[in-house]
Parts: structure tokens; sequence; C-alpha cells
């Protein structure tokens, strides 16, 4: 939990238990060249050994990455946040302590996009998560960037107010949130009219984090049934092999939902 004096946090799911010291504490933070190398071509291609995956099952942007590993079957070793080893681990390597976070003999992988990135340059399979048309692949990252701000913040920002203490509540915030979602919606109803996926002609790294964030943004701020591509288009996810596998996954840990999971999906 948040230490007294830390700045405040948009926790996302779930939020871990993690050391009080966690942001005062300067002191611990590992120099730049023990958790940040550099990802150039000098420190590539990766090692013998598969990339670790420091992840937790039930987290949305874990998901992202996960959809991505499993669409093309790249082996790695899943580092759950579960194991308190691997929470110490993540530690070590990320001060900010957010996850997903792909470690690979020489560097550290961090934020979803540019994991799945990285997977996609070093780990090419059949499905190509960035198409290689740049223009395409621009409009594949400009819709990454939709989901990751208009949908997965503020489904977020609803979700952390709830683990705050009654009093500390922003009940403002939370109404702008809301209202934030559904303007998405709105939108994304219109975007994916006549579409199967975001971008592109195929499945992408646009569609890796839709799922786990329209998945947990229906939770937290219903889907209106007028937007019915939205909601097809959720359906289309959750159908997915890769998302199906990572929603299993997880169910053990839907009693972690702040605000309760629905005995849905
Ligand atoms: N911008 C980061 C966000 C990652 C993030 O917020 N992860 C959540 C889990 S879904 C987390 O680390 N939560 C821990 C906490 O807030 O204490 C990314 O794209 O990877």
């Amino acid at each position: 939990m948040d230490s007294p004096g830390c700045p405040p946090r948009e926790s996302c799911l779930p939020r871990l238990p993690v050391p009080a010291s966690r942001c005062s504490d300067v002191d611990s933070v590992p120099a730049r060249s023990l958790w940040m190398k550099d990802l150039t071509s000098e420190n590539l291609p990766m090692s013998t050994t598969p990339p670790k995956l420091y992840a937790h099952p039930f987290s949305s942007y874990c998901q992202k990455v996960l959809v991505a590993l499993y669409e093309n079957d790249t082996p790695f070793d899943y580092r759950t946040l579960e194991d308190a080893d691997a929470k110490a681990e993540l530690t070590e390597l990320w001060p900010m302590q957010r996850f997903p976070v792909l470690v690979e003999g020489g560097p550290t992988v961090l934020e979803a996009s540019c994991i799945v990135e990285y997977l996609d340059l070093y780990y090419t399979g059949p499905v190509r998560l960035i198409p290689a048309d740049p223009k395409t692949a621009l409009e594949v990252r400009m819709l990454d960037r939709f989901f990751d701000n208009y949908v997965s913040t503020p489904q977020q920002k609803v979700v952390a107010d709830r683990l705050r203490p009654e009093a500390l509540r922003d009940a403002h915030g939370v109404t702008e949130a809301r209202a934030m979602l559904d303007t998405a919606y709105a939108w994304l109803d219109r975007h994916m009219a006549g579409r199967e996926w975001a971008a592109g002609d195929g499945f992408s790294l646009a569609d890796c984090g839709a799922a786990p964030f329209l998945f947990y943004a229906d939770w937290t701020h219903r889907i209106d049934p007028s937007f019915a591509n939205v909601i097809a288009y959720r359906q289309r996810l959750l159908a997915r092999p890769s998302f199906a596998r990572a929603v299993d996954e997880a169910r053990p840990y839907r009693p972690y939902f702040p605000l309760g999971a629905p005995d849905r999906d």
C-alpha cells in the first residue's frame, strides 16, 4: 500500500501489497546500469534462455503482454508476482514496481506496449502485432494509445478511488473518469463499425491492449447496449484463444477486484 508522503498512484489491477518504503527510499534505487541496459543492437539478440516476464495474471497491463506471447506461442519464464521472490526481483529491476517487466539477458524492457513491440521485433511470429507496413503500424500505435489513455486510464481511476480511505475519495474525478469512458465507448462504436479488429486488417498490438482494458472497463462502467459494435468487439476479443487463456488464468483472482467482480465473462 502507499506510504504517507508518496505521490498519489493510479493503481491498476490488482493492487498488491508493497513495502512501505517503496516511494521514499531513493537510496535503494539501483544504479542505471543495473536496471536499464540500452536496447541497442550491441546488447541484442537475446540470450539462449527464454525471457523472464514479471507479471500478475489478474493485471490488465500484464494480460496485454500475455496475449502477445500466447498469440505466437512465444516461450517465456513466468515470474508471477504472487511469488514473494519474484516481487523482490521486480523491486530490484524497476523502482517504480509497475508491471509487466520483461528481462532478456541484458536489457530490461519496461511498459506493456514496448514489451509487445520488443516481442514483435525479436520473437517475430506468424501473427505480426506491429504490421510491417509503417502506415498501418502508425494506425496500430494510435489505437494502442487510445485504449491505454481513454479506456484503461479512466477505468483505473474509478478502481483506484475505491481503494482510497473514504475521506480521501475524489467523487468529481470519478465522475469525470466515467464520462471519459462513455465518450471512449461512443467513439469506439463508430470506429469499429464494419471492422473486425481495431486497426489495420489483422489482430495487432492495439487488440492486445483492447482485450483486457475493455474487459475490465465493462466491469467498472457497463458498456451501454446501444454501443453494439463495442460489445461485439469485446465478445470477439473474449473468444480469441490467446485472451480466453489469459482470462481463464486470472479467474482464481477475481476476488481481488475492488468493485466486486460480476458473475459473467
Ligand atoms: N504504463 C504501464 C502501466 C503498468 C501498470 O500500471 N501496471 C499495474 C498493474 S495492471 C501496476 O503495476 N500496479 C501496481 C501498483 O499500482 O501498485 C504499462 O503500460 O506497462
